[in-house]
């Protein structure tokens, strides 16, 4: 497999190269895809025309990179066997409810130095693009977080495929801003758990509502202004909604990298052992103040 940091390492290159290169071949297919395309994914959730197709063109695009040994999606049952190197879970459009309501959605990247199901501690890299009103990429390894622009390269013809988008670094440097600002928790508050909603009316007291209903855009408002972002625990689903491998894992590697913490509750989200591809985990990343506290608080329930 790779060199275990991720850093500089030419595979993990490949692949954000490739998701940055589909990227505008996903936008532009949108407008025609907002409706249902009759089949539920593997989690039992309506999956629309827009993700199947994105989970298409990033299959062909990753499992054809030498170095990586299986892509596996929020789309699909099982891997696709690639041959040899890493495993690439991929949520290829994150938010894709977002669709009908045109508002931002992502593609989610985990790259693991392992055959999964795996700890996310396993991660060598990990990201999600941003289909916003600008294209961007967060990208984090060893080395750091970087956010980049992704544009379409002007030469590009629709054959190009993956090598049809620059990518800009604008931030080499991504820390969590030391001073939070902003919060967004997923689900109904009346399924909420009374620890977790009382912690929840003190956060609301002291940062701004910052909610759009996609992880990866409520996620990277947390990224920019800093906060805590949560789709947790719920009354009569204790794992909550997000999975562990596509959503959790990736976005706490992000978050973690960048100097914040992520918790299921009791501890990092990188710690736990899944049993299943597609396990479910309550999810809670930000500064790590806000996490200690939350922590406290589903403590003391
Ligand atoms: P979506 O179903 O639109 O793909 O796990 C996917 C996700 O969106 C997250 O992006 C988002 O945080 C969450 O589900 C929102 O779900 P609900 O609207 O069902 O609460």
């Amino acid at each position: 497999m790779g060199d275990a940091t991720g850093a500089n390492d030419p595979v993990v290159e490949a692949v954000f190269d490739a998701v940055a290169g589909i990227a505008p071949e996903i936008r532009d297919a949108l407008p025609g895809r907002r409706v249902e395309s009759g089949t539920e994914n593997p989690s039992g959730e309506t999956v629309l025309a827009g993700d199947m197709y994105a989970d298409e063109l990033l299959a062909d695009a990753l499992t054809a990179i030498d170095g990586v040994g299986a892509f596996v999606s929020e789309e699909r049952p099982e891997a696709t066997d690639a041959g040899e190197g890493y495993s690439v879970a991929i949520d290829p459009l994150d938010g894709s409810s977002n669709l009908r309501s045109n508002n931002t959605m992502g593609t989610v990247i985990g790259v693991y130095d392992a055959p999964l199901p795996a700890p996310g501690r396993d991660l060598v890299a990990a990201g999600y693009t941003l289909y916003g009103p600008i294209t961007t990429m967060v990208v984090a390894d060893e080395s750091g977080v970087r956010e980049e622009v992704v544009e379409r390269d002007p030469n590009a013809t629709g054959e190009d495929g993956p090598e049809g988008a620059s990518r800009s670094v604008v931030d080499e440097d991504l820390t969590l801003p030391d001073e939070p600002t902003v919060y967004g928790f997923g689900g109904r508050i009346p399924d909420w758990p009374d620890a977790f909603l009382e912690y929840a009316r003190e956060v609301e007291s002291e940062l701004k509502l910052r909610y759009g209903g996609s992880m990866v855009g409520d996620v990277n408002q947390v990224v920019t202004y800093g906060g805590v972002f949560a789709y947790p625990t719920l009354v009569d689903d204790p794992e909550g909604k997000l999975r562990l491998s596509f959503e959790g894992n990736p976005i706490a590697y992000v978050i973690e990298r960048m100097g914040g913490a992520s918790s299921d509750g009791s501890g990092s989200i990188l710690d736990i052992e899944p049993d299943g591809l597609h396990d479910r985990v309550p999810l809670y990343v930000g500064n790590e103040a806000l996490i200690d506290r939350l922590e406290a608080a589903l403590d003391d329930e």
